[in-house]
């Protein structure tokens, strides 16, 4: 019964660490930041089977959770943003919505959790499953590990005290996460820049590679002096100026090779 549960996770997990690629290399900010994907293991399902009194008939239609997808974000704004993403996506479709964000559990726990419909090919044709999609930040995200791993331990009976540093905790991971939203934009436009700095350097790199099969090797020495110069300024204008003269003494070559 899981195996189309262990597809739909790692084709999901491969589609969203993908769409993180595709932001990066086009050089733009990503609102997914990690993504992590897991069956529920057997034991799991089984206890909250007989929590839920879910007949085992019913465990796929009423456990939503057996595949479950986690989506971690930088910045609670972008939560909104990755939920329209999916919401848009024609892959999957949402069920059900759990707004965990504007109602914290009683327990501090913070999240958006969407209940989705996804469809994954087997050997007897089309399966559609449900899965849970949990989004949250990276501070939300530390705290609910470090929550759930008392959960273990303690089952419900986590002490009095524990309980309350908890939610202390929970209080200060949410005046964290608006901290940091307060600077979100200069935030990005430095990541951005060190994306866009690590792209370039890939691109020009290979292009004095390639001119090494073409142009004679005193020109390249100090092609590649001037950039170990211009690099080491740190400049991300000049590097990009760099980048589109080399393009054109690439370009020149190609000319005179044809
Ligand atoms: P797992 O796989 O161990 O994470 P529930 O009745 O609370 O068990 P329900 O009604 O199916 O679950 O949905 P809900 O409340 O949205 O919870 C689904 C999942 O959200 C949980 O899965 C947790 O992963 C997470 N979650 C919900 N509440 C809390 C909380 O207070 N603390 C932490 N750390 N996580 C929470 P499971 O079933 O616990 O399983």
């Amino acid at each position: 019964m899981l195996d189309p549960y262990e597809l739909a996770v790692k084709e999901l997990v491969l589609k969203l660490e993908h769409l993180i690629e595709e932001y990066r290399l086009k050089g733009m900010y990503s609102p997914i930041e990690q993504v992590k994907g897991r069956v529920k293991s057997i034991a799991s399902i089984l206890e909250k089977a007989q929590r839920k009194k879910i007949p085992f008939d019913n465990l796929e239609t009423e456990m939503e959770d057996i595949a479950g997808i986690r989506i971690i974000c930088q910045f609670e704004e972008d939560i909104e943003r990755v939920a329209q993403i999916l919401r848009s996506r024609s892959d999957m479709t949402v069920k059900s919505v759990k707004d965990y964000l504007t109602n914290a559990k009683p327990s501090g726990y913070r999240s958006y959790h969407l209940i989705i419909y996804y469809t994954v090919e087997t050997v007897n044709g089309p399966k559609r499953l449900q899965m849970e999609v949990q989004i949250r930040t990276l501070a939300m995200n530390f705290w609910a590990t470090i929550e759930h791993s008392l959960q273990y331990k303690y089952k419900e009976n986590i002490p009095e005290y524990v309980r309350k540093r908890l939610s202390s905790a929970a209080e200060a991971i949410g005046m964290l996460d608006k901290e940091m939203s307060s600077v979100r934009s200069e935030i990005i436009d430095a990541q951005n820049s060190s994306h866009m700095q690590a792209h370039l350097v890939v691109e020009i790199l290979n292009n004095i590679q390639n001119l090494y099969k073409v142009a004679n090797k005193r020109d390249i020495i100090k092609i590649q002096d001037e950039f170990y110069r211009i690099y080491a300024q740190e400049d991300l204008d000049q590097l990009t100026q760099f980048h589109k003269e080399l393009d054109a003494i690439a370009e020149g070559y190609r000319a005179q090779g044809l």
